[in-house]
């Protein structure tokens, strides 16, 4: 089965990622979530890092807010994929937390979404799954072509609504 990992800096950003979780248990990812902080607990999430291949795990996402560099630190700990997502939590926005989790010096690969982005992190890392693992790539078309058809409807309904203006 596949095993992912989801780190959360402070559980203030749970609300947030309740997306994702949801996302993988949709598609059958069997997902461990923690709260661990880079700053708050920097040993803890180095040591789970160094460690999060022989736990079996095949992906990691890691959120946080403000000065985000947890996933920069799982990432430099670890070569198994890491996603960041950064929160918005402070008075900048989130822009702060995208810049810390976005700005990757060369060498140490994080792949950051959108602010809050908890769907679309859940979703990458499925697809990195996938690889693997074939059934989550059927899933994932399947998802693809129920998305292109509720757009066709949405346009099929906005142009009836014009024509009775
Ligand atoms: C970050 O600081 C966390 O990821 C959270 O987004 C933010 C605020 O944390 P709390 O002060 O709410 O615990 O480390």
């Amino acid at each position: 089965m596949p095993k992912a990992a989801l780190i959360m800096g402070s559980k203030s950003d749970f609300p947030q990622l309740e997306k994702a979780v949801k996302t993988f248990k949709e598609y059958g990812v069997d997902l461990d979530a923690f709260v661990m902080s880079a700053h708050r607990t920097p040993d803890e999430t180095s040591a789970f890092a160094k460690c999060a291949e022989k736990s079996g795990y095949e992906v990691i996402i890691a959120a946080a807010g403000k000065a985000a560099h947890l996933a920069g630190i799982i990432a430099a700990n670890t070569v198994l994929p890491v996603i960041g997502i950064p929160m918005k939590s402070s008075t900048l926005d989130g822009l702060d937390a995208l810049l810390s989790t976005v700005q990757m010096p060369g060498g140490i690969p994080v792949a950051t979404v959108a602010i809050d982005g908890a769907e679309n992190a859940a979703l990458l890392a499925i697809e990195i799954l996938s690889v693997k693992y074939p059934e989550l790539r059927e899933k994932l078309k399947k998802a693809r072509k129920l998305m292109k058809e509720s757009v066709s409807s949405a346009d099929a309904e906005i142009k009836a609504r014009i024509s009775e203006l």
